[in-house]
């Protein structure tokens, strides 16, 4: 760890100042590779060589925090605003500020800045740390609308009007659930539980859609012991953001959808329970030979200056393909925003589904396109490595293409027929 940091000359490191409770647990880790100077508005701390833990008093942090290096107690008149700050520490060769609040652009209690691959990342404090999880399956995609139950299976999602009866069900509040259907309730520091899965056994599925599939959505189903135990576990962990029961809001949705389309494939998967393990940004950026994002819905507010529009950029200087779907009832001004940057958008009608392809690997997630989807919320995904898979996917997005100019077609054919009948009315 050591060397890492000092080649990535990072001196500050993690900070939390403003836990939940009492203030006296912040705290903020530096490493020091000479002497140091840690500074606030307010005051200084001088540090020799090391790795430092510093908080204004140590047993209410251990209560909570594990330290790194020693633990200090910081001088009285140094403590960590909760509105935002500038931190700096100087070292002989080097100074190494952040301005929480700013630089990152949320203040929040329980929230815990950290470095993450250099960058300045954020968590709360009661945030799991699942990791992304890799393995070789057999699987089959469908693109709905689809006739699709998952009988029997613990379901998670962000809400449940769909007519089966799962085994267990969670559902966000703002979401609800059907009457008649037993629904545990989760609410908590994820802005919202918008997740989708199911589990039964070694049986996994996991959807962009809520369960009813009228909308153009993608489900992955699949058998694996691994996969289905980290979502199990997953399901344990949440299960401590259980909050009190909602009434039940509605009937089953019961439709007739047809079979939907399908594949069949075998690759390389990895399971992304977000935002622990939230790759969704790098996979965009990764991109140089084609990408496609297809999702409902787009916003590019972010947290600082590096967020969704910045990925998409960093994609088109490697010189991908750039094709953005989005729902024909979408009127954000990010579809223009794309334009000018000379990035293709395509809309099509009924789109509820979250999908990306970067070359020749595919992400279908919950998530999606704004701050909510990928980062502020429970969210799930998996990445799968075929090319098939997203050929498949875009023959599919390439059909819609075509039903818009049936439209076209039709519209103009009617449109010259009245004319005509107009024109030669008896
Ligand atoms: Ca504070």
């Amino acid at each position: 760890m050591n060397s890492l940091l000092i080649l990535s000359l990072a001196l500050l490191l993690e900070l939390c100042p403003n836990p939940y409770g009492s203030d006296d647990a912040e705290y903020i880790k530096v490493y020091c590779p000479d002497s140091c100077i840690l500074k606030d508005d307010k005051a200084e701390i001088i540090l020799k060589e090391g790795f430092y833990t510093i908080t204004r008093n140590k047993s209410a942090f251990l209560e909570k925090f594990k330290p790194e290096g020693e633990l200090l107690e910081s001088p009285r008149n140094f403590s960590l605003s909760n509105s935002g700050e500038e931190i700096c520490v100087s070292s002989e060769k080097i100074t190494d500020c952040f301005y929480y609040g700013r630089d990152l652009q949320i203040l929040d209690s329980g929230i815990i800045y950290f470095r993450n691959k250099g960058e300045w990342d954020f968590k709360y404090e009661d945030w799991s740390g699942f990791n992304c999880l890799s393995e070789h399956i057999k699987g089959r995609l469908i693109i709905t609308p689809a006739d699709f139950k998952a009988e029997n299976f613990r379901i998670v999602s962000y809400n449940f009007f769909a007519d089966f009866e799962p085994s267990e069900l969670f559902v966000d509040p703002k979401g609800g659930a059907r009457c008649g259907v037993d629904a545990k309730f989760l609410s908590g520091p994820y802005r919202h539980f918008h997740y989708k899965f199911g589990v039964r056994e070694n049986k996994v599925i996991i959807t962009t859609e809520n369960w009813v599939f009228s909308k153009k959505g993608y489900i992955v189903e699949f058998e694996s012991q691994n996969f289905a135990n980290a979502l199990n576990n997953l399901i344990e962990y949440d299960k401590r953001f259980l909050s009190e029961n909602k009434s039940c809001s509605g009937n089953a949705v019961s439709k007739s959808l047809g079979k939907g389309k399908s594949t069949d494939f075998e690759a390389n998967a990895t399971l992304l329970i977000l935002p622990d393990c939230n790759p969704v940004l790098e996979f965009i950026q990764s991109a140089n030979k084609r990408l496609y994002i297809i999702a409902p819905y787009m916003s590019f507010d972010w947290f600082n200056d590096q967020g969704l529009l910045w990925a998409i950029r960093k994609a088109k200087e490697n010189g991908a393909e750039i094709t953005v779907v989005l729902s024909e009832e979408y009127s954000g001004e990010e579809a223009d925003i794309l334009r000018n940057e000379g990035i293709e958008v395509k809309k099509i009608s009924n789109l509820h589904g979250k999908a990306i392809i970067a070359d020749d690997r595919v992400l279908i997630t919950s998530a999606n396109m704004n701050k909510y989807g990928l980062k502020l919320n429970r969210e799930i995904g998996i990445l799968i490595e075929s090319e098939e898979v997203a050929d498949f996917i875009l023959s599919d997005i390439e059909s819609e293409k075509v039903s818009f100019w049936v439209i076209i077609v039709s519209l103009a054919f009617f449109v010259l027929t009245s004319y005509l009948f107009w024109k030669f009315r008896p």
